[in-house]
């Protein structure tokens, strides 16, 4: 998976890169089971993992709706489940990686699926991934989004907002989430994408996505790496992340 020079430039200037195809139908086949698996409550470990449900299932509106298609967010899937767990160190997901890090000393920082329901998914706010990430410096990890259903203008893809992350942190409002201010959306590159095509994004390239009113589901897998070499800033404890390729560095996350 060595990227062209194009592909290195389009990343360079945009901030994120348009990768396309990158699953086989089994690997496809197999993640989205263990996701529908966790989301269901099916899998053996589906009460121990963090959930987040629509927003409008937390208000009790959604009566007739299956548990599955009530959760909005499974977070860090990949604990949870060994498919899962591989999907997050697929080879092929780290080569490209380690091209747009520009090291092979890499850690996972963290996983989640935003599930993206028929007919009422809501949206992501515009927002830069390092305004949530604020334990990590620098503030340069790359997030792979992998389509698990063709992603659409229509039900909801993700946009991104093209050489935004060359503007350091952009100023966030904070309600239960954070929402970049000063976006001008007209500007917003819509990531369509076929089920098992992939996008990787800058941590702070900003980026979001709109509601899906259709009937078709537009489920997103993210992983998110960083160099090994990072800093944890933060004043709590660090985690353990695990190293995925490479060394570890002493002092380092
Ligand atoms: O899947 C989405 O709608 C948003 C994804 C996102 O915010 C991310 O990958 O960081």
């Amino acid at each position: 998976m060595v990227l062209t020079e194009l592909q290195k430039v389009d990343y360079e200037r945009d901030g994120f890169l348009i990768y396309g195809h990158l699953l086989t139908a089994e690997e496809l086949e197999a993640l989205r089971g263990r996701i529908d698996a966790l989301a269901s409550g099916e899998h053996p470990n589906a009460d121990k993992i963090g959930v987040r449900l629509e927003a409008a299932a937390q208000r009790g509106e959604l009566q007739n709706v299956t548990r599955r298609d009530k959760v909005w967010q499974l977070l860090d899937p990949h604990g949870y489940d060994e498919v899962i767990f591989n999907h997050a160190r697929n080879p092929k997901i780290l080569e490209v990686v380690e091209q747009l890090l520009g090291t092979e000393d890499i850690k996972l920082f963290h996983t989640q699926t935003l599930m993206k329901p028929a007919m009422h998914g809501s949206i992501v706010s515009w927002h830069q991934d390092s305004a949530y990430w604020t334990s990590i410096a620098p503030p340069a990890l790359v997030s792979c989004w992998t389509a698990l259903d063709d992603a659409t203008e229509e039900n909801g893809c993700v946009r991104m907002l093209p050489g935004s992350y060359k503007k350091g942190l952009w100023p966030h409002e904070r309600t239960d989430f954070l929402h970049a201010q000063g976006v001008d959306d007209s500007l917003a590159i819509p990531v369509v994408l076929s089920a098992g095509g992939c996008s990787f994004h800058h941590s702070l390239t900003v980026h979001g996505s709109g509601e899906n009113r259709t009937a078709h589901r537009r489920r997103g897998m993210v992983t998110s790496y960083m160099r090994a070499d990072s800093k944890w800033i933060a004043s709590h404890e660090k985690p353990d992340f695990l190293l995925l390729r490479g060394r570890e560095y002493p002092g380092c996350v």
